[in-house]
């Protein structure tokens, strides 16, 4: 019964959809059938650009892992946030992006309605049990009119999406493995954070969440 199972389908699509905000398109499950392709693909920019955690300005150390891929890299460190063309630690280029990762924001933003999305950066996020990223904004980018896509790889975790100042009152979305969101137009400068991880294992990724964020910095 091909005509069920169309309809099937695309209701499932359809009620996999969900609008967080007036820019912005929750796609839960977006990248399930790619992530075969992203771990790996994850393993070799991680094996040229390791995992570290990133001093905050202030001083402190960050509680997620961070690396890089594309044409420029995101770094943070006792003299601020800013994108670096560089690996800080090896002096090299960061990683190419991968063709699977470029063409995952493009689909992905595509279905959100920006179409011809073209990331200069993919910031690769690590989260073991206990690492969370407080609330703040994502402003070290020129166009803010460019969106943002983040894929969940991994442990479930708890989203903040606040409002566009910090005291706002923050909603709660748990982000399972392949959910995709693309956040743009006016929440593009939404403040936004993660509570701290909780226990358990991944087939995938075992103790971990990983969270590719792409951005179009410059
Ligand atoms: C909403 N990362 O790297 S991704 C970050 O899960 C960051 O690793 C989180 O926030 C993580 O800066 C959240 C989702 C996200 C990213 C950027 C946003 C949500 C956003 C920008 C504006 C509004
Ligand atoms: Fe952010």
């Amino acid at each position: 019964m091909v005509t069920r199972d169309w309809l099937a389908d695309a209701a499932a699509t359809e009620n996999r959809r969900e609008r967080l905000g007036a820019g912005s398109v929750l796609l839960r499950g977006f990248a399930v059938a790619e992530s075969s392709a992203l771990v790996p693909a994850i393993d070799k920019i991680v094996a040229a650009a390791p995992f570290r955690h990133m001093q905050t300005p202030g001083g402190f150390t960050m509680s997620a892992a961070m690396t890089n891929c594309g044409a420029v890299g995101w770094v943070s460190d006792t003299g601020g946030y800013r994108y670096t063309a560089e690996d800080p630690l090896s002096g090299e280029s960061w990683p190419a992006m991968p063709g699977v990762f470029a063409g995952l924001a493009n689909n992905a933003a595509a279905a959100a309605g920006y179409m011809d999305y073209r990331p200069d950066v993919c910031l690769i996020n690590r989260y073991e049990p206990g690492a969370k990223m407080s609330l703040h904004q994502d402003k070290n980018e020129r166009d803010f009119s460019q969106p943002i896509v983040s894929v969940s790889l991994g442990l479930p975790m708890t989203f903040l999406f606040g409002g566009l100042k910090r005291k706002d009152a923050a909603a709660r979305i748990r982000l399972d493995h392949g959910d995709v969101v693309v956040w743009g137009g006016s929440d593009r400068l939404r403040y936004h954070g993660v509570l701290a991880l909780k226990e358990g294992s991944h087939p995938w990724l075992a103790r971990a969440r990983i969270n590719l964020t792409f951005r179009v910095a410059r």
